[in-house]
């Protein structure tokens, strides 16, 4: 299988995440990409690619110009105040207050524009997750030639929603490889989330979709990020109703328990019948991942991408989260090998 990656992810570097009531180094960090692409390189996976596709402007079918424009300048606007740290918002619209009127200055632009506060944003940011984008495009232009795909992703992308951030997520990487992929011709697309938590922002995105159909299996947003969006009872709503579909677990989920979920996901996929299957991979349902609760093994990873393979559609795998950094490469390329040999 052939990976696509970008070393410019790096210009994704800020120093700070919120974390239990201190500022500690980021669980997203750089290093994560440096495991994940050794892996690749000593169990052969396949060549590692960079990214030719340069034009991002399809970025604008999934998210808000203004959006954009807001993630273009924070950080310009940010530095300007002259405080030293990084851009963290402090201050939300919420349930008592008016959403509908943005603010001009950068502290009420970080509330409005962000969906939580531990994604800092710092110099480079935003380039950072342009990179991820270009990833995503390439893999997905590609997709017409190749059975399946790996986009090494980093920033993450499914927590992004149309016009909010957070979560570790700038742009929504695989909603915009949906998009891609339709412009293309593709009639039906298939996104399954497999990351720990939910794709709140990919939900979102298309929710009142019938012709993208999303599933995630996730943490029960009662006991874990994003929190606000991921229950069982959200089906989607309009013409998408129907084609939303989640299974939220409860910590200490073990794979034998999760991957029943998997194989009801499953069996929707085979009935939907897509022109493609798009992988939001996270690994952070790994038993040993530092902010997350399930229970998974390292070698389950290999039954995931067989189980996957098994439904044998042209398949994008797009990176997501997992942040044992040390066995972020293992579980990974298990899910990759599993695929393949599966
Ligand atoms: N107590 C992704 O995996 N904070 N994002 C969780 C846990 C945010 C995860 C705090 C986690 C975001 C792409
Ligand atoms: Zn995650």
């Amino acid at each position: 299988m052939k990976t696509i990656y970008s070393k410019n992810h790096i210009l994704r570097n800020s120093k700070t995440e919120l974390y239990g009531g201190k500022l500690v180094k980021p669980f997203e960090r750089p290093e994560r990409m440096e495991f994940i692409i050794n892996e690749i390189e000593t169990r052969k996976l396949g060549p590692v690619l960079e990214p030719t596709k340069t034009n991002t402007d399809i970025i604008f079918k999934v998210h808000d110009r203004k959006y954009v424009e807001f993630l273009d300048v924070a950080w310009e606007e940010w530095l300007k105040l002259g405080l030293g740290g990084e851009a963290i918002p402090t201050v939300w619209p919420s349930r008592s207050m008016n959403s509908n009127i943005i603010p001009n200055f950068i502290e009420g632009k970080l509330g409005y524009y962000a969906l939580a506060n531990e994604t800092s944003i710092s110099a480079g940011s935003t380039k950072g997750a342009y990179e991820a984008v270009k990833v995503v495009l390439t893999a997905a232009e590609m997709l017409e030639q190749e059975k399946s795909l790996f986009a090494l992703c980093r920033p993450p992308g499914h927590h992004a929603s149309k016009d909010q951030y957070g979560g570790y997520c700038f742009f929504n990487n695989v909603a915009i490889a949906a998009e891609s992929l339709k412009d293309k011709g593709a009639e039906k697309i298939f996104i399954l989330d497999i990351d720990f938590h939910h794709g709140n922002g990919t939900q979102d995105i298309f929710y009142d979709r019938s012709d993208i159909f999303f599933s995630s299996l996730h943490g029960d947003p009662k006991e874990a990020f994003p929190h606000f969006l991921g229950h069982a009872n959200e089906t989607g709503e309009g013409q998408g109703e129907g084609f939303n579909i989640n299974y939220p677990m409860q910590p200490g989920t073990p794979y034998d328990v999760w991957t029943k979920n998997l194989d009801d996901a499953i069996s929707k996929i085979k009935t939907f019948n897509p022109d493609a299957l798009l992988i939001s991979l996270g690994v952070d349902t790994y038993e040993k991942d530092p902010i997350s609760f399930f229970k998974l093994k390292s070698d389950d990873f290999f039954d995931v991408g067989r189980k996957i393979a098994s439904i044998n559609l042209p398949t994008l795998f797009v990176m997501e989260g997992g942040y044992a950094i040390k066995e972020i490469g293992v579980n990974t390329v298990n899910t990759l090998k599993g695929f393949e040999n599966g």
